[in-house]
């Protein structure tokens, strides 16, 4: 069977490219370990009570000194409220929701994530600036999300 010139080059130019595509995908995800937020861990939306750290949302150092914040965000707040951190050091956020959809936001930073019910959001910061910052809900969530902030205090 003859194939003609330019086809050819058109048939390797795709294979090229299917190519270069799935190596940047296994590059991002394998090599550089990139995962959605949720990384997959689940809770029972309806029973926070039943994990510890959901039940008593809170700020918790480690002996590392590096801190992790437990946040749980439901119709039309953030609990805690307000959220204290020491500036210079990585704060670990844990964000569930107990109802529905919520974002997460620490204006003026790149600090975002979704608030998604059944699973848990994480992520880490580091705020070198100390001052207060006000947490909003990005993601609307009913009749009052404009009313939706908390605030985060850098010591
Ligand atoms: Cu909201």
């Amino acid at each position: 069977m003859e194939v003609e010139l330019y086809e050819r080059v058109w048939m390797w130019t795709a294979a090229a490219l299917i190519v270069v595509f799935l190596a940047a995908i296994f590059l991002t995800t394998g090599l550089r370990a990139l995962q959605p937020p949720s990384h997959v861990e689940t809770v029972d939306p309806t029973a926070l009570s039943n994990y510890p750290e959901f039940a008593n949302p809170g700020v918790t150092t480690r002996a590392d000194g590096s801190v992790v914040v437990s946040v749980v965000a439901q119709l039309f707040s953030f609990s805690p409220d307000p959220i204290v951190v020491p500036a210079g050091r990585p704060v670990t956020f844990r964000l569930t929701s107990a109802d529905v959809m919520h974002g997460f936001q620490v204006v003026g930073t790149n600090a975002n994530a979704m608030v998604i019910p059944r699973y848990v959001s994480q992520f880490t910061a580091t705020f070198a600036k100390p001052g207060e910052y006000v947490i909003a809900c990005d993601e609307y969530c009913g009749a009052s999300h404009h009313n939706m902030v908390g605030k985060l205090i850098v010591k």
